[in-house]
């Protein structure tokens, strides 16, 4: 594990680097079998207000649409999955309500003039917290470091590389939900996009508000696939970049030149591009969502013995490249998913943070039970 220091010489920025074995054999096969970005990065800790929110009893449905239950081969079969989506195995879903969309400005505006709730990001982080995150001994960051703060996304000027993405993560003071780019921007026209810079922790607390859940990990991939059987993607295989758009992702080179093809170099409002077969929007691209369960690599290993029913995820998170960090699992990649660098809109693709950080391209959906 290499734990890299960020842009403001602080930011424990816990990327981990694809070795060198890796891009030697990602170029020899061809890079779009390359999935390079095997963790995102972790913001600083900060206390949160999640127990703060009352669960409500009543649910609207509205914008939700019902999954129907099935069972379905739960991972990757082809060749292009990271090691965590094997193996395939078969899992069983009860039917339930899922967003259609994901949960735009609007709906989480609602939320907290309905609760005050402050987002993580609006948080100053706190350092004991921080601390319980780190390898013993790691130094406090300089004081002026430890503001509320998000990661924003900054194009590089120039190729660069890929393994480092502190040169394209910016800690940025003041970034959160209501101003995504930083305190110069604002949410104003921008209604209907999805939410960012939300942690774990405030996607559960707006959940709880609104009587929802977020979906477990295979609820998740089983409402992204639409009922297509084993494709690699919600529309089935034709490749993202070849044909008319089909979800917000980066066309070009990752990280400095978006040709935005799809019309968006950025997020863009929910229900821009076409649904899959359940009606569901973006559930490749735009943001990253949040899933209810921890994150283990091997959980699948774990399950594949029989079917499993409904399966909630691992007890305990541990990922063995920031061992010392929970993580929690999140799916369908983002606008800067590329195939040269992160393919996460891949229907398998699992990636995984701590619930405490919130980035500038991560948001979420909910799901219901049907009663
Ligand atoms: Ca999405």
């Amino acid at each position: 594990m290499r734990y890299q220091t960020f842009t403001l010489g602080l930011l424990l920025l816990t990327m981990y680097a694809c070795g060198k074995k890796e891009e030697k054999k990602a170029k020899m096969t061809n890079t779009d079998t390359m999935s390079c970005e095997s963790s995102l990065p972790s913001r600083f800790s900060a206390t949160n207000n999640t127990n703060s929110i009352s669960e409500s009893k009543t649910v609207s449905y509205e914008g939700m649409v019902q999954i129907p239950s099935g069972e379905f081969l739960m991972g990757a079969s082809d060749d292009e999955g990271r090691q965590d989506e094997y193996p395939q195995h078969r899992v069983k879903i009860n039917a339930f309500w899922m967003d259609a969309t994901e949960v735009t400005n609007a709906q989480f505006e609602k939320f907290v003039k309905a609760t005050g709730y402050v987002t993580t990001a609006e948080i100053k982080p706190d350092w004991e917290e921080i601390k319980k995150q780190l390898p013993p001994g790691t130094p406090k960051p300089d004081e002026s470091l430890l503001v509320a703060a998000s990661l924003v996304f900054t194009p590089t000027a120039t190729a660069v590389d890929l393994n480092d993405a502190s040169q394209w993560w910016r800690w940025t003071e003041g970034a959160n939900w209501k101003h995504p780019q930083g305190p110069k921007s604002d949410i104003k026209g921008k209604e209907n996009y999805p939410v960012v810079h939300i942690s774990w922790d405030d996607a559960n607390a707006y959940s709880k508000w609104a009587g929802k859940r977020l979906p477990t990990e295979a609820e998740w991939e089983y409402a992204s696939r639409g009922g297509l059987i084993d494709k690699k993607y919600f529309w089935g295989n034709e490749d993202p970049e070849k044909g008319k758009p089909k979800a917000n992702i980066w066309q070009g080179k990752f990280p400095y030149l978006n040709m935005a093809k799809d019309k968006f170099a950025g997020a863009s409002p929910v229900k821009s591009f076409v649904p899959n077969r359940y009606g569901l929007y973006d559930m490749a691209g735009n943001v990253w969502e949040w899933c209810s369960d921890w994150y283990t690599p091997d959980y699948y290993k774990d399950l594949s013995r029989s079917i499993a029913t409904n399966p909630k995820g691992p007890s305990k998170s541990y990922d063995p490249m920031e061992p010392t960090v929970p993580k929690k699992v999140v799916r369908g990649g983002s606008f800067l998913c590329n195939a040269s660098y992160c393919k996460g809109y891949r229907v398998t693709a699992r990636m995984k943070s701590s619930p405490d950080t919130g980035l500038g391209h991560t948001g979420f959906r909910c799901v219901a039970d049907i009663k």
